[in-house]
């Protein structure tokens, strides 16, 4: 560190020549975070030295944490669903599965996953002492409930859904999933972190929240298609007693208890993340997701129109394709079968995906 502070100036001309390094979104379809929407910019702005870590200081803003969990509750039809923000997907899940353990209370615990499930389970079981077992996909890319039942013993602790996997956008056959977890008596965590926020609003959604009385908790991020800025997670519990079982002592905080994983916890993205759902509204979200669902179907048709065949018929936004080489100029990625894969997010216009498919006329002609 210097010995002597520089100008303000200078710093923001430094600052401003390490930005211009970063992409541009207009050329990025490997991401699953999109420009924040300008309501939940400026709401953010609001709220920046807010803490949610110590919510007796902050009392409004730890009311908008309750707004946004009921907001969501009420979405995912369980009005009076218990939970709170974190950071995001990862976060929601090694807390889901922190609470599996807690109540399942087993020698040896393991869990079942589909093996599209996102890496975040990796790093919550081995931090968790948890056995991943990853259950077999079907030719669509869901997860076969058959297999997922064939794993489970009694040591098992909880079941995992995916609604919109990271790499192919599935939905996973919750409703069996929700079965079996209610036939075992086993916790069922379903990982909405990225479709939690396009599948409501689909024409035909498929059921995957607490209608389903097997399911157990639902993590979803606002930062992904909730157009809120970063960081903005929710993990969401069908009872407080289930987060309840993760209370550690605080005697100093405004607060005798917390559940939550982190202490010092951002208020400003939790309020842009509530500001842009009130601000957007249901109808709000139904057009975004179907701009993004149009979009990933016109990036689908054109590309196979070039010879280049689709790798799965996705429920939620994210195209893949069976290619290893991308178009030049384009930041896509690609999947762990080596498949070319393109997330249709809000950013990703109309005319971005002309432009893209123009460039793969090019590419591979
Ligand atoms: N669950 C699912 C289904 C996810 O897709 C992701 C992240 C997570 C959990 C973890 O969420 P957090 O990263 O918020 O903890 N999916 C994206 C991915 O791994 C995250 C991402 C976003 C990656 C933007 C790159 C990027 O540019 O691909």
């Amino acid at each position: 560190m210097r010995e002597c502070g520089i100008p303000e100036e200078e710093i923001f001309a430094f600052l401003a020549g390490r930005k211009a390094e970063d992409l541009s979104h207009d050329t990025i379809l490997s991401s699953m975070c999109t420009p924040p929407h300008p309501v939940a910019a400026r709401a953010h702005m609001l709220f920046l030295e807010t803490n949610l870590g110590d919510p007796g200081l902050f009392p409004g803003t730890a009311q908008i944490e309750r707004e946004l969990v009921a907001l969501l509750g009420s979405l995912y039809h369980l009005p009076e669903a218990a939970g709170y923000a974190s950071s995001g997907g990862t976060e929601s899940n090694i807390q889901a599965l922190r609470i599996a353990k807690e109540q399942g209370r087993v020698a040896a615990p393991n869990v079942v996953v589909p093996s599209s499930s996102h890496f975040s389970f990796e790093k919550a079981c081995r931090m968790l002492g948890l056995e991943l077992r990853k259950a077999p996909l079907d030719t669509d890319r869901r997860v076969d409930h058959a297999g997922v039942e064939a794993l489970i013993d009694e040591s098992t602790v909880a079941l995992v859904g995916v609604v919109g996997t990271t790499e192919y956008g599935m939905v996973d056959p919750v409703a069996a999933l929700a079965r079996l977890a209610i036939e075992h008596d086993l916790f069922l965590h379903v990982d909405a972190a990225f479709g939690g926020l396009v599948v409501p609003f689909l024409l035909d959604p498929p059921d995957f929240d607490f209608a389903l009385d097997g399911v157990s908790s639902i993590a979803v991020d606002p930062h992904k298609m909730g157009l809120s800025t970063i960081p903005a997670g929710c993990l969401l519990v069908r009872e407080p007693g289930l987060l309840e079982l993760l209370n550690v002592d605080t005697p100093y905080l405004s607060v005798r208890q917390e559940y939550t994983l982190a202490g010092t916890r951002p208020g400003a993205p939790v309020v842009g993340a509530y500001a842009v759902l009130e601000y957007l509204g249901r109808e709000g979200m139904r057009a975004l997701v179907e701009g993004c669902m149009e979009n990933t179907r016109r990036l689908i048709a054109g590309l196979e129109a070039l010879g280049i065949e689709r790798a799965a018929t996705p429920d939620v936004n994210v195209a893949t394709f069976r290619t290893t080489s991308a178009p030049p100029g384009w930041r896509v990625s690609f999947t762990r079968e080596n498949d070319m894969r393109c997330v249709c997010m809000p950013h990703v216009s109309g005319d971005v995906v002309e432009r893209f498919i123009a460039s793969a006329e090019r590419h591979y002609a």
